[in-house]
């Protein structure tokens, strides 16, 4: 485990153990790679990101919060919400038999307070490289007033081509179809798969995700708690070339199967109350 400048000398975590390889940078406490030992890599990242530290990482896992998308009322709050933007702190990093659990912490500070969403809280990422990569985002209401805030664990998978993939585990669920103004629709009963640009919220579900990937005979199952919606995201042709950070071919080589709370699906919590949504990532042969 090696903590150093990594790209563009942003605060780099690196970790290579008989489990496999991962990386995640202090700026907004951002897995940037994970590699079970004996697989192909798993989580993407554009060959464009710009790792600047008033950007966002284009790739891994960005998490979204305390909103998602763009502001509700204000125009000029960065899309997704700060937290990805800001450096967390790292507050522990143990290796437990080649199995690495790091923890970061953010809180509300001058600048969290004087923006948008001007709460006091404490958020806590635990995420644990291992044969699995397990991440859990706590959110606390340190404040004396309520607080509503939307969360997304925005992980962008790499797969071997989004036209040979097929998704499991939606069946039946409605989704917000943001390609056709948010109009609401119910899925089918076969597996999701992409023909075009595809950005849908589904609601209401705490269903596993599972990604079969025939080219990289694989699948990658997606396990979650505490988390009420799954955001399903490629950005095909027009809108990758249409993103400064994403380079125009590369939208066949990834998906984006988000673990979120958004939407109706915000989460309240009450002055020393807390919420906790975690994402376990497994990989398996198709
Ligand atoms: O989660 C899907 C989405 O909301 C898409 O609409 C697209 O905007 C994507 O997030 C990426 O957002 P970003 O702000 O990271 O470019």
């Amino acid at each position: 485990m090696r903590l150093g400048p990594g790209r563009n000398s942003l605060e780099r975590l690196a970790i290579a153990t008989a489990r496999g390889n991962a990386e995640v940078y202090l700026h907004g406490a951002h897995v940037t790679a994970w590699q079970p030992s004996g697989a192909d890599p798993v989580i993407w990242v554009s060959g464009d990101s710009q790792f600047h530290p008033d950007k966002p990482i284009r790739g891994g896992v960005p998490i979204c919060f305390p909103w998602f998308a763009a502001h509700a009322t204000d125009a000029s709050a960065p899309m997704h919400g700060f937290a990805r933007l800001r450096g967390w702190t790292l507050a522990s990093a143990e290796d437990r038999n080649g199995e690495v659990q790091v923890r970061f912490l953010l809180t509300d500070d001058d600048t969290s307070r004087r923006s948008s969403w001007p709460h006091r809280f404490q958020a806590e990422y635990r995420v644990t490289f291992g044969d699995r990569l397990g991440m859990a985002l706590d959110v606390a209401n340190t404040g004396d007033a309520p607080l509503t805030f939307e969360a997304v664990l925005h992980t962008y998978f790499a797969v071997g081509n989004i036209r040979e993939v097929g998704v499991t585990g939606l069946a039946a669920t409605e989704y917000l179809d943001k390609v056709d103004g948010f109009t609401r629709k119910r899925e089918g009963d076969a597996p999701i798969r992409f023909t075009g640009e595809t950005d849908r919220i589904y609601l209401d579900t705490e269903s596993t995700c599972t990604i079969h990937d025939p080219e990289l005979r694989r699948r990658i199952e997606v396990v979650k708690t505490g988390s009420l919606s799954t955001v399903v995201w490629n950005p095909w042709i027009d809108k990758a070339r249409a993103m400064p950070d994403f380079g125009d071919d590369e939208w066949p080589s990834m998906l984006c199967i988000e673990t979120a709370n958004v939407r109706d699906a915000a989460v309240r919590l009450e002055p020393a109350s807390h919420h906790t949504m975690t994402a376990v990532i497994g990989v398996g042969a198709l």
